[in-house]
């Protein structure tokens, strides 16, 4: 299987799996990670996803053999970007649950626009970023040119992805790329306990302040106040913001049911 799909704690881990090729993206590879991507979307049962690499890498992005061979065949790019890595990242930024990357390893290419794709990133100290698409003489795809720039800001982004220059695990941190690193031998709890904590939390107003932020990024305040006002009223009638409320006033600690 070149996609694991595992779900314990109302986590679900989504392993790609094919270490020997530093896990590159073939079509099948893609094909069954959106569909592992959707199944955890649809999955109410699902209150926060894990995305991980076996081996020694997160995803060297693009397999660069078949890549060849669709050159070779005068096939061009625009089909498996638009038929495939689009749809991949739009499902990891509009998934209404909160997304953490374990990053194994290199992460390269669309490996690391993947996992600037996801709402958290987890590093492990021998991790690395490889905006590896201008070493091969292209340009960002799988979404880099957005995240990437709100991530770092405009005049970083611009340098990392003319460049091209491996980015490593502390840098990432200075950079913002980061949400923490830590060891290698602990970076799998480590990812797990802030997926775990993030399933047992109000998965409803995540959905919300996700919703909130993808839309205040490209409006003005007038219109982020609006929608807040909007997004505030669906969670103000969820059962956990009555509990919560409930439970504050009894000096107790809330527990999330996600509805
Ligand atoms: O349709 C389209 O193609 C458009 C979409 C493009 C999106 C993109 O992602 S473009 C960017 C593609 N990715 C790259 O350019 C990265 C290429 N890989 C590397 O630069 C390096 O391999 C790494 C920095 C990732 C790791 O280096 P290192 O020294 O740790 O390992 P290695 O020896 O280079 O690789 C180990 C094996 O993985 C090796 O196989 P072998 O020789 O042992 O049989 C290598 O060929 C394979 N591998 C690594 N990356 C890829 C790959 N095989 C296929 N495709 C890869 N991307």
């Amino acid at each position: 299987m070149s996609v694991i799909y595992d779900v314990d704690e109302a986590v679900a881990t989504i392993t790609l799996n094919r270490p020997d090729a530093m896990n590159s993206l073939t079509v099948s590879m893609k094909e069954d990670l959106l569909g592992a991507l959707r199944r955890a979307a649809g999955d109410r049962a699902v209150r926060a996803v894990l995305l991980t690499g076996a081996g020694r890498a997160f995803c060297a992005g693009q397999d660069l053999r078949e890549h060849a061979d669709n050159l070779e065949a005068g096939r061009g790019l625009a089909g498996t970007v638009r038929a495939h890595y689009n749809p991949i990242v739009l499902s990891v930024t509009t998934m209404d649950k909160p997304v953490v990357a374990a990053v194994n390893g290199v992460a390269a290419g669309a490996g690391a626009s993947l996992a600037f794709a996801c709402d958290f990133r987890i590093l492990a100290e021998n991790a690395k970023f490889s905006m590896a698409f201008s070493g091969i003489g292209l340009a960002p795809d799988s979404g880099a040119s957005w995240t990437l720039q709100r991530l770092v800001g405009p005049a970083r982004a611009r340098e990392l992805l003319l460049l091209g220059d491996v980015v490593d695990a502390a840098r990432a941190a200075e950079l913002g790329l980061a949400t923490r690193v830590v060891p290698a031998d602990r970076l799998a709890e480590a990812a797990r306990e802030l997926a775990v904590r993030l399933a047992q939390g109000p998965t409803v107003a995540y959905a919300a302040t996700k919703r909130a932020l993808d839309h205040a990024a490209s409006r003005s305040l007038a219109d982020a106040l609006e929608r807040e006002a909007e997004l505030q009223d669906e969670c103000a009638r969820t059962a956990d913001h009555a509990a919560a409320t409930k439970a504050f006033l009894n000096k107790e600690r809330p527990r999330f049911e996600g509805r």
